[in-house]
């Protein structure tokens, strides 16, 4: 084993999700998903979340960059930099349209075969999330979301579909993306997006919160044995959003809560690594009194269905104080965050943090000794589009000070991973604000805000830069 450098073998590459690239929102038997009732907002106005589809309303997800009709275009343009991987996410209204059909849509599986064969000719590795923010808004209405237990199966039906329909073409593949980011339950947009949920009684979120999620988990363990039963070498990872949380001081208070912290925001990764939940979960869901459904069956699921790696996102570091009303430690992501005044933000206000990657991945891998894939890193920005070309060093700059993390964890530290997929290698739809100006691509797509434009595609100044980063194995950053 050398670990002067980058393996060979590692998965160079970029990724997106079904809702934000696709478009074609209704085409070829599509039903709604919960992206689909979402407008656009934008930094510090959360993303309106309307009962259907309303006439009239502008949903800036129903054609985001229209990859549906152009995807060829776009994996000719991530081939020509060479990715070795792609990720994206199967839309699951494609697949099943209101969520509890007997049968899948025959014309959405047809397009991912489609989107998968291309890839395959390209050389490019799919890399496949299954519940990327896009359940049909159906189960919502119908069932309450993850909410309900019915959720369970509903998704290891979709996933049982999703596994034998490309299990010759797929080897890599997430369950739920960026499970934890709900630990924010006082955003509506971080409940629904995630588990489908709608609760408007305060007192009730943050249980509620826990309940889908200890369904989702069930589900995650449930479509991880499929999947290994259906292929054994398939690949099978969960997906978390690692913001490693800070103290704001040494504090030994803020010591605490800053540990305590993680371990809220962590415990899924605990339940889809090893298995089981960690004490410190238990004590706390006792603690709250919060007589969550879990039964002796689901723990018995969730311990043999575990994962073959963690698949992460990051895109910044948060800092925590404990306040004086807190001698408990409890969490509360929307009241006890911090500034870092030692580290820049972005105009979203996401703090730029390229050590707090390499901590992260030390983190990740002290504790679960399982290999990582990062599956998203990547930076949201105003681009400037002058004379046909876009001069993004800004965004360069960015991803290679977290490339340059990235191999000090693999050289220095011994961190083993799979990969590294930038998000939004081609300029998608904000998950957040849904707007389409927070762009993140190597290619920019000619689309504003509101809809208007002609989708072209260009490439920008990152385009060259990361085509000679993959070219020479991350040697020239
Ligand atoms: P946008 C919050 C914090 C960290 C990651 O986000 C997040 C979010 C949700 O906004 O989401 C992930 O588009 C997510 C992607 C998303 C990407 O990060 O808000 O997996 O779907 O687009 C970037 O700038």
């Amino acid at each position: 084993m050398s670990l002067d450098k980058f393996p060979e073998d590692f998965l160079w590459g970029g990724a997106i999700a079904a809702h934000q690239a696709e478009g074609a929102w209704n085409r070829d038997g599509k039903g709604i998903s919960v992206a689909d009732v979402m407008s656009g907002g934008k930094h510090g106005s959360e993303r309106v979340i309307t009962a259907g589809v309303i006439d009239g309303m502008y949903y800036p997800n129903h054609d985001a960059v229209r990859f549906y009709d152009h995807y060829k275009e776009d994996l000719e343009y991530f081939s020509e930099m060479g990715f070795k991987a792609f990720r994206t996410s199967i839309a699951w209204t494609r697949i099943f349209p209101k969520g509890d059909e007997a049968e899948p849509n025959e014309q959405g599986l047809k397009f991912y075969d489609d989107v998968f064969d291309e890839c395959i000719r390209l050389g490019i590795e799919p890399v496949i999330t299954l519940a990327h923010f896009e359940m049909p808004y159906h189960l919502v209405e119908a069932y309450g979301g993850f909410g309900n237990r019915k959720c369970i199966d509903f998704f290891t039906n979709f996933a049982t579909v999703c596994f034998e329909r490309y299990k010759h073409k797929v080897k890599y593949w997430m369950t739920f993306n960026e499970i934890n980011n709900q630990t924010n339950y006082k955003s509506d947009f971080a409940l629904f997006t995630n588990s489908g949920l709608r609760i408007h009684d305060d007192s009730e979120r943050e249980r509620a919160m826990y309940q889908a999620a200890h369904y989702e988990l069930v589900a995650s363990a449930l479509a991880v044995r499929i999947g290994h039963k259906i292929n054994p070498d398939f690949k099978i990872g969960c997906m978390v959003a690692m913001c490693p949380i800070y103290p704001n001081t040494s504090k030994p208070e803020d010591v605490m809560l800053a540990s305590v912290a993680m371990q809220r925001r962590l415990y899924f990764a605990d339940v889809h690594a090893r298995g089981a939940y960690p004490r410190n979960m238990i004590a706390y869901f006792e603690r709250k009194n919060f007589n969550l459904d879990i039964t002796d069956v689901d723990l018995d699921i969730l311990s043999k269905g575990t994962v073959d790696y963690i698949g992460l996102s990051y895109y910044m570091s948060f800092t925590i104080a404990n306040p004086h009303d807190n001698p408990q430690f409890d969490y509360d992501e929307s009241r006890m965050l911090v500034k870092n005044h030692y580290i820049k933000t972005s105009k979203w206000g996401w703090a730029i943090d390229p050590v707090g990657f390499r901590y992260a991945l030390n983190w990740l891998y002290d504790r679960y000794q399982l290999p990582l894939f990062v599956v998203e890193n990547g930076y949201g920005e105003h681009d400037v589009i002058k004379d046909n070309t876009i001069s993004d060093d800004y965004r360069i700059d960015y991803l290679r000070e977290h490339i340059i993390q990235m191999k000090h964890a693999i050289v220095e530290d011994g961190v083993e991973i799979i990969g590294y997929t930038t998000w939004g290698p081609l300029d998608i739809v904000s998950a957040g604000t849904g707007e389409m100006s927070k762009r993140y691509g190597f290619i920019y797509v000619d689309r504003s805000d509101d809809g208007t434009g002609t989708y072209k595609r260009i490439p920008k100044s990152s385009f060259d830069w990361y085509r000679n980063v993959i070219a020479t194995h991350g040697d020239v950053l």
